[in-house]
């Protein structure tokens, strides 16, 4: 039982209670004082990074009281919670953020100063938290921001990895993988060691009956490894909710190692043991858009799953409810299908640990769980052998088989005598070997399905998951198009533009209603405005070009055509495209004269972003791009005319940087294989214009700004499933144009022509899957539009702002309440601000 302070006592808690900083005074005194206690360090001993862990100790001490409260708050309302299952949550740094939700970030900057520091500098000091790869670790970070300033009461669960995304080094133009140990110093985690849950694994199912007849299973055996919480709190932006993500890291069951194993002599065995626990949450797989199937893999997901649901059970069982309220109480959103075993898991706690009936706890379950699909790409659909599941959950892989008898019973009653259907929507594949279709359970055991936007959603509908629409109807399935959320992406990474908007939009508010910035339309024509406007962006483009001269040695021209494409490295996302795009220019430019050349538009192509590390066809991207930019950039008959550079290490807090620094960013993957896409949103939302494909959420940024306001190119989403046909049986010729590019790169001109060849190859003899031959000259057309419609500056900034004025729809608080409302039927909890510790500035 929780113990709590006596009456009589409670006035002295009262009165020593933490709250806000008054004033910039009350902030340094808690720096100081962290410095020198906390820190054990003085004026004399107190560098950057000294000052950057008093300061978010001094802000963490403020969260953490509105952390409790919140926690407080949400379990005596007892009201319906949702818990977000994300196998990655890329949050990036916290300090920065902490500051200005809380609305104090002033006061840090004046009261920093006072002790000696920039406040920027201190930021920079900050590690990442980069636990996930790409779109969908972002994604769930956006959503924890928007759920708590939007007072939803929800908690994220994940994995503490001790190695987040591996830091990229790029070396003689290569990408070299370093590991990113971040856990030195985070002083935004709070270990609970006194939360923790033991885990099973292996072991066997042993079957009993009990007094009345009835079969009851007991998973027996096997090896334990305990899971330990760790605490991270997520501070709301202008309001006092602050929500718990809960990671969870894991131990050996016997704590340090087995003693008994230790004191018999076979201490190296104790050892191991000890470490083979802690390698279930030691190293986040770098794979974005690929499952490879590995036993460990499914280890860290069986081992988060089973920890969150014990975790959600034991809080819904506190409330003493019958079982059938579980629903009422409790909303699970997977993730993708990496959390999917959750709805195995609860089944067997339902029926297993608690004596549910089958058919009742199956309907918990589904009423429970929602599912959302973030890829149709074949290869990155979850599936695991029968054979993997036998060995590592066997109880598990016994109640997949009987919710896959059941369902498959009742289609076959639906759909009396059709094998073949049977067969396609079976949760096992009959393939040499077995294997279970993790998104097919996923769908099963949830009560609806969405993807990430309007095409995608659709073709969902209409190829994977067609037969599941016919069988369960289409009102299951639905689409909530992804957001991102404008307190990082426009008031912390554009400051200067957040500051501006606001004296159009009148106050703050379009922080939390991004659809005041409509309001910023009325002032297009403001010639003051519009020079403001101008000048922040060069500003951006000024820091940005710091950061490249600094990282890459290059000098680019800030009044250049910033075109940036950063995002991973996929060939669906078609980087080779723009290299290809790239070169196409540079030996335009080299065929000029002179004076024709002095004509030409100046542009800095900018590239960043990961491979994974077994990926090789994206590292010879990686490479082809550092070794055009090798050429490009040391030919004098070019000078500032084209620049290429690879910026090393892509994250947040890079993207932080350069989003707001865009002229136009690239976003263009082959029609129908990216499921939206978030960073196209952010550019766009920082004055950026985007060139992209009529694909994921492209189309509706389209539809939201307007067809004027956005460079679209290539072929449609309907039509490349016969252009792959007709490269495999037709005549597949290449653009002549691009021709004449892999001529450039074959005889020579970057390096080694073996470097690349696969690149080539892949387009001119493998069927070029990617239609980038197809979709290259309507690229090239297209770039030379943006080119024109650049050199007609008041004409740019135009679009540029009304673009802006429309992107109120892609704020993740649109798309929470699209959740809460249409999946989840929770309920903002209010709050009174008055009531909170926190000032507001
Ligand atoms: C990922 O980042 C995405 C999808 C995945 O499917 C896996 C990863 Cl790691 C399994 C991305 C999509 O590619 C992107 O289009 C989308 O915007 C993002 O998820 C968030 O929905």
């Amino acid at each position: 039982p929780p113990a709590s302070i006596p009456e009589p006592q409670r006035e002295a808690w009262l009165k020593h209670q933490v709250s806000g900083f008054k004033d910039k005074d009350a902030f340094e005194t808690d720096v100081v004082r962290h410095v020198e206690t906390t820190l054990a360090r003085s004026m004399f001993n107190c560098d950057e990074s000294a000052a950057y862990a008093a300061c978010s100790l001094a802000f963490r001490d403020r969260l953490v009281l509105e952390w409790n409260r919140t926690q407080q708050r949400q379990t005596f309302s007892d009201s319906k919670r949702v818990y977000y299952l994300s196998l990655e949550f890329l949050m990036g740094r916290a300090l920065d953020n902490a500051m200005l939700n809380i609305g104090q970030k002033d006061v840090a900057k004046a009261g920093l100063a006072d002790l000696g520091f920039r406040i920027e500098d201190v930021i920079e000091q900050e590690h990442d938290a980069a636990l996930g790869n790409g779109g969908l670790g972002r994604l769930a970070a956006c959503f924890l921001d928007s759920l708590a300033s939007l007072n939803y009461p929800a908690w994220g669960y994940g994995l503490r990895y001790r190695y987040g995304i591996f830091k990229q080094e790029i070396i003689d133009g290569y990408q070299v993988e370093v590991p990113d140990y971040w856990l030195d110093f985070n002083p935004w985690e709070f270990p609970r060691h006194d939360v923790t849950v033991d885990i099973q694994f292996y072991g066997n199912v042993h079957k009993s009956t009990d007094g009345s007849g009835k079969t009851v299973a007991h998973w027996e055996g096997g090896e334990t490894v305990k899971a330990v919480a760790y605490d991270v709190p997520v501070p709301g932006y202008a309001t006092p909710t602050t929500n718990n993500l809960r990671l969870w890291s894991s131990k050996a069951a016997s704590g340090e190692f087995d003693f008994q194993k230790f004191n018999s002599g076979e201490y190296e065995s104790s050892v191991a043991d000890q470490q083979r626990a802690e390698t279930i949450s030691a190293v986040l797989y770098p794979n974005d858009n690929l499952e490879r199937g590995k036993e460990l893999r499914l280890k860290q997901q069986y081992f988060w799953v089973a920890a969150s649901l014990y975790d959600i059970v034991r809080r819904f069982k506190k409330s003493k409810r019958a079982w059938k309220e579980f629903p009422d109480q409790v909303a699970i959103q997977l993730n993708d299908t990496h959390p999917t075993l959750a709805v195995v898991e609860l089944q067997r706690i339902l029926v297993d640990l608690e004596g549910l009936e089958w058919d009742e706890a199956w309907n918990i379950v589904v009423n429970t769980f929602g599912y959302t699909n973030h890829t149709v790409l074949p290869e990155a659909l979850e599936k695991w052998s029968v054979g993997l599941f036998q060995h590592l959950l066997p109880r598990h892989l016994q109640i997949i088989y009987d919710i896959n008898l059941f369902f498959l019973q009742s289609v076959e009653r639906a759909f009396p005598n059709d094998r073949d259907l049977l067969g396609r929507v079976s949760i096992i594949e009959e393939s040499q070997p077995k294997m279970v279709r993790m998104a097919f359970l996923a769908i099963v055991g949830s009560h609806k399905v969405n993807g990430v936007a309007e095409l995608h959603s659709d073709l969902i509908k209409t190829t994977i998951f067609k037969d599941f629409v016919n069988i369960f109807g289409p009102d299951k399935f639905t689409n909530v198009t992804n957001g991102i959320t404008p307190r990082r992406w426009l008031h912390q990474a554009n400051p200067r533009l957040s500051e501006l908007i606001k004296t159009k939009t009148g106050g703050e508010d379009f922080l939390t209603d991004l659809t005041l910035l409509n309001k910023i339309e009325l002032s297009v024509n403001d010639k003051d405005f519009r020079k403001e406007w101008a000048e922040i962006k060069l500003a951006n483009k000024v820091r940005l070009a710091k950061h490249i001269k600094a990282s890459t040695g290059v000098s680019v021209n800030p009044s250049a055509l910033f075109d940036v494409q950063v995002k991973r490295i996929h060939e669906y996302k078609r980087q080779q495209l723009n290299i290809f795009g790239v070169i196409h220019r540079y030996l335009t430019l080299k065929a000029l004269t002179p004076d024709e050349r002095k004509k030409q538009l100046p542009r800095v192509s900018i590239f960043g972003g990961k491979a994974a590390p077994g990926y090789w066809m994206a590292k010879q991207i990686i490479h082809l791009i550092n070794s055009v930019g090798f050429v490009v950039n040391n030919d004098k008959d070019i000078g500032d005319l084209l620049k290429v550079v690879f910026l090393e290490d892509y994250n947040v807090s890079k993207a932080e940087i350069i989003t707001p620094a865009s002229d136009i960013s690239e976003h263009i993957s082959t029609a129908g294989t990216e499921a939206s896409g978030t960073s196209n949103m952010k550019f766009v939302l920082n004055g950026g214009l985007i060139i992209g494909t009529c694909d994921g959420a492209n189309i509706e940024i389209t539809r939201e700004v307007g067809e004027n306001n956005i460079f679209l190119f290539g072929n449609l989403a309907e039509d490349v499933e016969d252009l792959r046909h007709s490269h495999t049986y037709g005549a597949h010729t290449v653009d002549p144009d691009l021709a004449k590019v892999f001529e450039a790169i074959e005889s020579g001109t970057f390096g080694d022509q073996q470097d690349f060849a696969g690149m080539i190859t892949a387009v001119r003899d493998h069927g070029d899957y990617y239609l980038v031959s197809d979709d290259f000259h309507s690229y090239i057309e297209t770039h030379a539009i943006i080119d024109e419609a650049y050199r007609d500056q008041e004409g740019w900034i135009t679009k540029c702002i009304t673009s802006v004025a429309r992107m109120g729809f892609f704020s993740s608080d649109r798309c929470i309440n699209e959740y809460a409302e249409g999946i989840w039927n929770i309920e903002p909890l209010p709050v009174d601000k008055s009531d909170s510790g926190l000032g507001k500035g």
